[in-house]
């Protein structure tokens, strides 16, 4: 069939080169040509493929050599949150969960009944109690657990399925709490939570208001005290700042009137 189509010289070179060289490999065959046609369109899709990942835009950062202008990231939206310290609450967990839901526009709230420094503290710069986590209305918010991880001081009302952060400065041992999704989970070696959620604030660049700083400072100075336990550590000296930022009373002053507290 194919010889008769050869009409030229030429066409009879050509048809015969390709019996001599091509044809022995059958790539006319019909499964072979198909293979290669999928070959080479798996090539093309590969092509594309990579071609697009690389020019897929990337935004670009931009970045600024003084940290002054380093662009601060967004918080996460905790608005749905109840932000709640330890059981036997103590200065730092109320502070810290009072300043956390201040920052994150979530809600605070205690574990058990304050004590008498926490008390002080709380009158001493203006802010309410927070409502206990046991609260009704908390049905069916999210939490954030503050100054703990371990299951046993978990306070009674939070719902461990419903955890989405942990700011904690404990070890993490055998009994902290299990969390079956990645969240938001902040351990620092730090003397105090209190700490850590006043750089949260300066990070964010976040204006602290003067009860919440007064707070923070009380919760710093409560778990370091006065900045002498050997916990302490450099980062835990922000007192001045905090003290900057609109607390009028100086920081050992406000530790002395912190500590008498406890035998009023
Ligand atoms: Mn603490």
């Amino acid at each position: 069939m194919r010889e008769k189509r050869v009409t030229s010289p030429y066409q009879e070179t050509a048809w015969r080169a390709f019996r001599r060289y091509i044809k022995p490999y059958k790539l006319s065959s019909r499964p072979r040509s198909r293979l290669l046609l999928a070959v080479l369109f798996a090539c093309l899709l590969l092509t594309f493929a990579i071609n697009y990942l690389l020019s897929s835009e990337v935004p670009k950062a931009n970045l600024p050599l003084e940290m002054n202008n380093f662009p601060v990231p967004q918080l996460p939206d905790f608005s749905n949150t109840v932000f709640v310290g330890h059981q036997k609450n103590d200065v730092d967990s109320i502070c810290s969960a009072i300043a956390a839901a201040e920052l994150f526009r979530g809600v605070a709230a205690r574990a058990d009944d304050i004590n008498r420094e926490t008390e002080f503290v709380l009158k001493y710069f203006g802010l309410p109690v927070p409502p206990l986590a046991s609260d009704p209305s908390f049905a069916n918010h999210d939490w954030c657990l503050l100054d703990h991880n371990q299951k046993d001081k978990v306070p009674a009302g939070v719902d461990l399925d419903k955890i989405v952060c942990v700011i904690d400065h404990h070890q993490l041992l055998g009994n902290a709490i299990e969390i079956s999704e990645p969240r938001m989970i902040d351990i620092q070696p730090w003397g105090s939570t209190t700490t850590m959620i006043a750089f949260k604030f300066f990070a964010s660049k976040r204006e602290i208001p003067r009860p919440i700083a007064g707070c923070l400072l009380g919760g710093v100075l409560s778990d370091t005290v006065n900045l002498r336990s050997p916990t302490t550590t450099d980062y835990d000296r922000v007192s001045p700042y905090l003290h900057v930022r609109g607390v009028v009373i100086a920081p050992p002053h406000l530790f002395f009137l912190l500590f008498s507290s406890r035998w009023q």
